[in-house]
């Protein structure tokens, strides 16, 4: 995994769509939720960026998901005609409540707001994005673990027939899966995504539910989740399981733990790849320094 980034990536024309637009759409349609439909939801002031926010249509055009390419400036068209809704969410295991939730539920009962967050990808590359979403904790206290409940597992959808990067990378352990400790999730910084930049979130970003860690690498974020689980034992994870030799169960940020095969020292900022120093738990050690002894991998 290295950044390769092809000459001439710009404003795709789609994206250059003037919010007028959006909002006459809107208009149009009522208030069915369609990618690119504007979202209310005010901005949580605790989270404040050191950096620009990344331009919309550069967040928007790298994609890592490998379900649609592994080439990350052809997913936005490849992700097209993937259809987000309808959509539940099952949230089951060991909890007093499971309940499977409809993706407008989830977006009217959750406390959704918007979250300033920085991401960095296992790979280098990093972005700084407005996410609109409600914390991951909100949802499982719902759910009411038992003692049981150990760790939380996550499941995005498969859909070979919408996703055609599943039908060449036949290899991997598909759907993909991915699992934080109990709490972990129950941090406040863990959330989940159903919107970006003011608007519903995009096929290629995760629609239209994704979970948004920004203390981790990139990967430990799955997008399209269909299940969240609450088990006893530590849950496998797809990267783990596909490569374990590179890829951990904690995957937190750390400048001072090369990957296997590139240093993590520094990230490269989208859509300029300009180089910042990145800093351990990405910044985020305030929130989340306490919850490890700092030799989880
Ligand atoms: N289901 C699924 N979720 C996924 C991935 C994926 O391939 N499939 N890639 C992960 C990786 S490696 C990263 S860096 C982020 C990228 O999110 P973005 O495309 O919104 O920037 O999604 C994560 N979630
Ligand atoms: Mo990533």
């Amino acid at each position: 995994m290295l950044i390769r980034i092809r000459p001439g990536w710009q404003m795709p024309e789609r994206l250059a769509t003037p919010e007028s637009v959006y909002l006459n759409r809107r208009a149009v349609l009522g208030a069915m939720a369609l990618p690119g439909l504007v979202v209310a939801a005010n901005r949580n002031p605790e989270f404040t960026l050191d950096r620009p926010i990344t331009p919309e249509w550069a967040a928007t055009s790298f994609n890592n998901y490998y379900e649609f390419s592994t080439d990350k400036q052809a997913v936005r068209k490849l992700a097209q005609n993937f259809k987000p809704r309808p959509w539940t969410l099952e949230v089951k295991g060991h909890c007093a409540k499971p309940r499977t939730w409809g993706i407008e539920e989830l977006e009217r009962e959750m406390p959704v707001e918007e979250r300033l967050y920085r991401h960095r990808c296992v790979e280098a590359w990093a972005m700084a994005v407005p996410w609109l979403g409600f914390p991951l904790a909100e949802l499982l206290r719902r759910a009411e673990p038992t003692a049981k409940a150990r760790f939380v597992r996550f499941v995005s959808v498969k859909r070979p027939e919408e996703m055609p990067g599943m039908q060449f990378s036949g290899n991997y352990p598909w759907p993909y899966y991915e699992g934080l400790r109990l709490d972990e999730a129950m941090n406040p910084l863990a959330f989940l995504a159903t919107g970006l930049y003011g608007k519903v979130l995009p096929n290629q970003n995760g629609a239209p539910l994704r979970a948004v860690l920004p203390w981790k690498y990139g990967f430990k974020s799955a997008k399209a989740i269909v299940s969240i689980e609450l088990v006893e034992k530590r849950p496998d994870t797809f990267w783990n399981t596909a490569v374990p030799r590179e890829y951990g169960f904690h995957a937190n940020v750390d400048p001072a733990k090369p990957h296997p095969r590139w240093s993590q020292a520094v990230e490269q900022l989208l859509p300029n790849m300009e180089r910042v120093a990145t800093q351990a738990y990405n910044g985020y050690g305030k929130w989340v320094a306490a919850l490890y002894n700092g030799s989880e991998i």
